[in-house]
């Protein structure tokens, strides 16, 4: 079988799995089923083929007569290893030189240098795991945070798959049913009972309604929690960014509408990651540039997930701040007001009747440790609960999505009692876009695309 090009799957193959540079060791990896034989070309030391899986083996990696280096040398056994074949890992001293050629050695007596992401590709092909899950690899490997583990780890372990997987059986079925009615057009009979079908589809429809949904969350684990801070030019916006960061990112002017455009970057607290925003400072302007710039804060404000609202409390009357948070409270999105400049500041009583207020001053770094709790507390109040199926990734996003449509088109056609014909044709549709997702249904472009996306070595 070859997949996407001349490149066949009965290829024993090489890379490096541990990152290139020089460090204390290097791992390289092949596998297939010339693994061993290839591999006891180069190696002195006990015969691979003939140990045990799962154990490791001192010995010299021989250039002609001449040592390249000493290694240990773990041996898999297929189907106990990642690729469900032959494999064996060659540890040596990471340095470059040694590592190409050692991997050279390899070619020269029989291996292929890997594709990006071939190892998983393997695995997925020889069924260690789905789509889905060998998806959940690359994320594994990208991860850089607890909840980003979190999901990527439940993915990878079979997350939504297994339920997806069940409740497409239970759709295939009736898709033969259906077909078998076809068969007897003739005689009129109805082999899958239409209420049945209805009950799976509306499973089916839940169930993936539920995934469609956690994108945002999926989103916003991988890429990190939006965070806008806005409010009135002066406010201490790009100041609280700063602050937040650590870091000079944003100018700050005592000139109102220094920043005109979005500035953003990730920070992570309690192993979620954020990414705060800064924003130009929302008023009435006559300047075009200023304006662009408001307009673009209020489209990010639409697209956050919490907005901090600051005020400078020096400048700002507590009826002042009640009318902004009404308008705020438009958006539907959590809001978290700010009051800032409370150095030197004695009267903040009245402002502490608002709810959702926290008091700092970014300039000094005081009251930013309550500020963090306070966001923490409220994003995590807003479902933030990485144990359940999380969908993390653009492509299923964009297959369930094509899969709700065409269960409601089942549903209506069930309702208008259509013909089993057209009926099957959209069972169809969803078999193929569900299937697409943990990969009963594939061609070379989908692996060719998914794979291409992941390292060599991986
Ligand atoms: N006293 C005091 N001054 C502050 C504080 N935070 C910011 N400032 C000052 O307020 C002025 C405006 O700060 P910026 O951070 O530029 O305000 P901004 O909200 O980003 O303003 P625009 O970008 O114009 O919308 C600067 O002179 C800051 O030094 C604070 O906590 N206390
Ligand atoms: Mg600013």
């Amino acid at each position: 079988m070859s997949y996407g090009n001349s490149f066949s799957i009965s290829d024993t193959i090489v890379a490096l799995s541990t990152p290139t540079g020089i460090g204390a060791i290097g791992v390289i990896r092949v596998s297939g089923n010339n693994a061993f034989s290839i591999t006891e070309h180069i190696f002195k030391g006990k015969k691979l083929s003939i140990q045990h899986s799962h154990t490791a083996h001192f010995g010299h990696i021989i250039d002609k007569e001449s040592v390249v280096d000493e290694v240990v040398a773990t041996v898999f056994k297929n189907p106990n290893s990642f690729t469900k074949e032959d494999v064996v890992e060659i540890s040596c001293h990471g340095s470059p030189y040694i590592i190409n050629k050692i991997i050279k050695l390899l070619i020269q007596n029989g291996c292929r240098y890997a594709r990006a992401g071939e190892f998983t590709q393997r695995a997925f092909l020889n069924g260690r795991f789905d789509l889905a899950q060998a998806e959940a690899v690359a994320d594994l490997i990208a991860s850089e945070n607890e909840s980003a583990h979190t999901a990527a780890m439940n993915q990878m372990r079979g997350g939504f798959s297994k339920e997806l997987k069940n409740l497409r059986e239970e759709l295939v079925n009736f898709a033969s049913l259906i077909e078998l009615e076809l068969d007897f057009a003739e005689e009129d009979v109805a082999f899958a009972n239409r209420d049945d079908l209805k009950k799976t589809v509306l499973k089916l429809h839940t169930f993936t309604y539920n995934l469609v949904q956690s994108f945002d969350l999926g989103n916003a684990i991988k890429n990190g929690v939006p965070i806008v801070i806005a409010g009135k030019p002066n406010a201490g916006k790009s100041t609280l960014l700063n602050t937040l960061l650590n870091e000079e990112k944003a100018i700050v002017s005592d000139i109102a509408g220094t920043t005109r455009d979005v500035i953003e970057d990730e920070l992570t607290l309690d192993g979620i990651k954020f990414r705060f925003i800064d924003t130009a400072g929302l008023r009435e302007t006559t300047d075009k540039l200023e304006a662009i710039g408001i307009e673009r804060t209020r489209k990010k404000m639409s697209e956050a997930s919490l907005i901090l609202y600051l005020f400078d409390i020096k400048n700002t009357t507590l009826a002042a701040i009640e009318t902004e948070k009404k308008a705020l409270l438009k958006l539907q999105i959590p809001i978290v007001l700010v009051a800032n400049k409370i150095d030197g500041f004695e009267n903040s009583a009245d402002f502490e009747t608002l709810e959702n207020i926290v008091f700092i001053s970014a300039l000094e770094k005081n009251g930013i440790e309550q500020l963090k709790s306070k966001l923490l507390k409220t994003v995590k109040s807003t479902d933030f609960k990485t144990g359940d199926a999380v969908i993390t990734n653009i492509r299923h996003f964009e297959n369930l999505t094509q899969t709700q449509q065409a269960l409601e088109r089942i549903l209506e056609g069930l309702d208008l009692n259509i013909s089993g014909d057209l009926l099957a044709q959209d069972i169809r549709q969803a078999l193929f876009y569900l299937g697409q997702i943990t990969g009963e249904v594939t061609t070379d472009d989908l692996l060719g695309n998914i794979f291409s996306k992941f390292c060599i070595g991986k």
